[in-house]
């Protein structure tokens, strides 16, 4: 029964120190050194490879290395192969640092301090509380709720939307495709944080910055396909988005002559919103093979008729 790892080379080597020290009796190979391809059971993967099946004809499970799945190909694995997304609490801290500095710099004022700066002109703008902006996750999952909390200590007014109805203590929890213009008419600054399915792909599209109040800010650490960037182009140059803060993007790494890279209303990180932690990784894994081997449902484990 081996557990198979095929993503970052170096962090593969930093999952087989853990494998060794917590787990020394498990089989643990990183991608290429396969060894025997019948024993593989488990596939731990940022992609696994197209002929899956064919390979490892006895696997059992897939772990995304990350919290989406998207990037799998499922076309040819069969329904018996469970599919589970990573939920180790490094990506949530993570997750919860990038957006908060990503809200709080839009909310000081960043960027137009950022323009004065180039302009060498000393001019103070008077600052608002907290509690007049409001801020709206789509998404309210494990990234989105855990993002919210954290938003609610600084006092801004909090709402999410989701696909099934939420409670959140402090959040407006808005639910289903028809809530979604009324959460955006009240959103001052809009988070992405969906997965990326045939329901949410180019969802955030000149409608929805039209819907937005004018001025409002976009941030987007889902998935880059969830926006239609030149939506998103148009809507920053007729000044009805005040700026967007992008970790994702279509295609990634962006091509060099892309206009988002020079757009001064625009900040770009090139998919680090937060990482999956190696060591706390492990602990996920070898806690969801017990759950496996014991028939329960692993955490994480994902819907594949919803894709997420
Ligand atoms: P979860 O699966 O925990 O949550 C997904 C949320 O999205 C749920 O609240 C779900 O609704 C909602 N949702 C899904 N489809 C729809 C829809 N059609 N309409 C409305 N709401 C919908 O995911 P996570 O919070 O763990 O992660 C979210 C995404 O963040 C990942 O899929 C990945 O794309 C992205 N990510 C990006 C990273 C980065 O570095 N930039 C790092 C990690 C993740 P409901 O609750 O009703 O099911
Ligand atoms: C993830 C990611 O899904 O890194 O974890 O985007």
């Amino acid at each position: 029964m081996t557990i198979l790892y095929k993503a970052d080379p170096e962090r593969g080597r930093q999952w087989a120190q853990f494998f060794a020290q917590k787990a020394p009796d498990v089989p643990f190979r990183v991608w290429p050194d396969i060894g025997d391809p019948a024993a593989v059971r488990y596939l731990a993967a940022w992609q696994p490879p197209a002929d899956v099946m064919q390979t490892f004809p006895n696997l059992e499970v897939i772990f995304s290395v990350g919290a989406g799945i998207d990037q799998f190909d499922l076309s040819g694995v069969p329904p018996h192969v469970a599919v589970v997304r990573m939920t180790e609490p490094g990506i949530v801290e993570g997750m919860v640092e990038y957006v908060t500095q990503s809200v709080l710099t839009i909310h000081r004022d960043l960027f137009d301090y950022a323009a004065l700066q180039r302009e060498r002109v000393w001019r103070e703008m008077p600052v608002r509380a907290a509690a007049t902006r409001r801020v709206g996750v789509l998404g309210l999952g494990m990234l989105g709720t855990a993002v919210l909390k954290t938003l609610r200590l600084f006092g801004f007014d909090c709402a999410g939307w989701s696909r099934s109805p939420h409670e959140i203590e402090g959040v407006e929890c808005h639910a289903g495709a028809e809530a979604l213009d009324a959460f955006l008419a009240r959103t001052d600054i809009l988070v992405c944080l969906l997965p990326l399915t045939d329901a949410t792909r180019g969802l955030i599209d000149k409608r929805v910055f039209d819907t937005l109040p004018r001025g409002a800010s976009f941030i987007n650490v889902g998935r880059g396909p969830h926006v239609i960037q030149q939506d998103l182009l148009d809507a920053l140059d007729s000044g009805q988005l005040h700026a967007a803060i992008l970790d994702v993007t279509d295609p990634e790494p962006l091509p060099v002559e892309h206009p988002f890279w020079t757009h001064p209303r625009v900040r770009l990180t090139p998919h680090i919103a937060s990482a999956t932690r190696p060591e706390t990784a492990v602990d996920r894994v070898l806690d969801n093979l017990r759950r496996h081997r014991a028939g329960e449902r692993m955490t994480g484990e994902i819907d594949r008729t919803r894709g997420y």
